[in-house]
């Protein structure tokens, strides 16, 4: 089944805290260069955000933070689809139904489920155990070809293709069987703290993040107490030195730069050098999207006529997908 000429892409971030530069490096930059070949539909997943507990007011705001965001980064929403999940019903509504090709043997696998079940003791919902069968139906709606995610989803991406063969193996062709799209660099940004730990959005230490949000002085704070190692040899290697290695991965990816054009340039310079080239590198990156940022987040009229534009145009396309399902659960 085909919904558009161009291949589709389906990709989606939760707005579950402030985005940070995993999210940038892992996420959008890669939707920035995607977004003229692919007909794309960029989504603020907070159905997935409720699974871990979200104060409604603080997470309101936070979805207009995140989409300001999308549209500072670049992606364009006049090219491209870019709304709230929860906006488009026929999520849930395929949800329920891969639901009852989903077995829980193969949820159980699944290591973000072990992480945030650890994390979140006292709320394992069954919405966080099926998560991502929630994240199947985000991407098997709309016959998505590609899926640019980080490396963390990578186990989801197959969990959709797996139940996109199995029921096409029972229906005949309804699904396309999407593909995960990794960064060339930067699929997994570690944590500035403990760099075998992905960066994440509610670290407890916020001093292991970058938020795009940050101001110049913090990123120069985080960037001189992130997690080096005892030389003082500015080199490659991820298992030997995996904060250098971050921090190597981050200047480039921030300033379209090649790893080893940086290695080369750092020669000798020891880490306060190159951490203050890296703080200097993310300042310059991040300023201009924080200018244009405010100016968005600054326009709530426009913010939400691109989630309702958006939204017309997403609901339609879900509908074609939902519709041959239904049909064919019928036969
Ligand atoms: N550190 C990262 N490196 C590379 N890619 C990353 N992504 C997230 N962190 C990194 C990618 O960003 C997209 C959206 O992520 P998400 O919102 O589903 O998850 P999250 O940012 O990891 O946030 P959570 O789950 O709300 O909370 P935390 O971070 O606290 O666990 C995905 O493509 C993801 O790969």
């Amino acid at each position: 089944m085909k919904t558009t000429d161009k291949p589709v892409i389906f990709s989606g971030i939760q707005p579950s805290g402030e985005l940070t530069l995993g999210n940038y490096i892992g996420a959008l930059k890669n939707w920035v260069n995607l977004q003229e070949e692919y007909t794309c539909l960029f989504s603020l997943v907070d159905l997935h955000a409720i699974t871990v507990r979200q104060n409604s007011k603080e997470f309101h705001k936070q979805c207009y933070d995140a989409l300001a965001v999308y549209l500072a980064v670049g992606l364009d929403p006049e090219k491209n689809n870019i709304f709230l999940q929860s906006h488009v019903p026929a999520h849930s509504q395929l949800a329920w139904i891969l639901n009852c090709y989903a077995y829980v043997g193969e949820l159980n696998r699944m290591t973000q489920f072990k992480d945030k079940s650890g994390k979140n003791k006292d709320n394992i919902n069954v919405g966080l155990f099926t998560y991502p069968v929630l994240m199947a139906a985000d991407i098997l709606l709309y016959q998505t070809k590609l899926v640019p995610v980080g490396a963390d989803q990578k186990q989801h991406v197959e969990i959709a293709r797996d139940i996109a063969i199995r029921f096409n193996n029972i229906y005949g062709d309804i699904f396309t069987v999407p593909e995960v799209y990794h960064p060339p660099l930067g699929a997994r940004i570690m944590s500035l703290q403990e760099p075998t730990k992905k960066m994440s959005k509610s670290d407890d230490d916020a001093g292991a993040t970058i938020f795009l949000l940050d101001s110049p002085d913090v990123i120069v704070k985080k960037l001189k107490r992130a997690v080096t190692d005892s030389e003082a040899e500015v080199v490659y290697d991820q298992k030997n030195k995996p904060g250098v290695s971050n921090l190597l991965t981050i200047m480039a990816a921030v300033s379209d730069r090649s790893v080893d054009d940086i290695v080369s340039e750092m020669q000798g310079q020891g880490y306060g050098k190159f951490k203050t080239a890296v703080a200097d590198s993310l300042v310059e990156f991040l300023q201009p999207m924080q200018e244009r940022y405010k100016k968005l987040r600054d326009d709530q009229a426009y913010l939400d006529s691109v989630l309702k534009t958006c939204a017309e145009r997403v609901v339609k396309l879900g509908e074609t997908t939902l519709k041959t399902v239904y049909i064919t659960e019928e036969r």
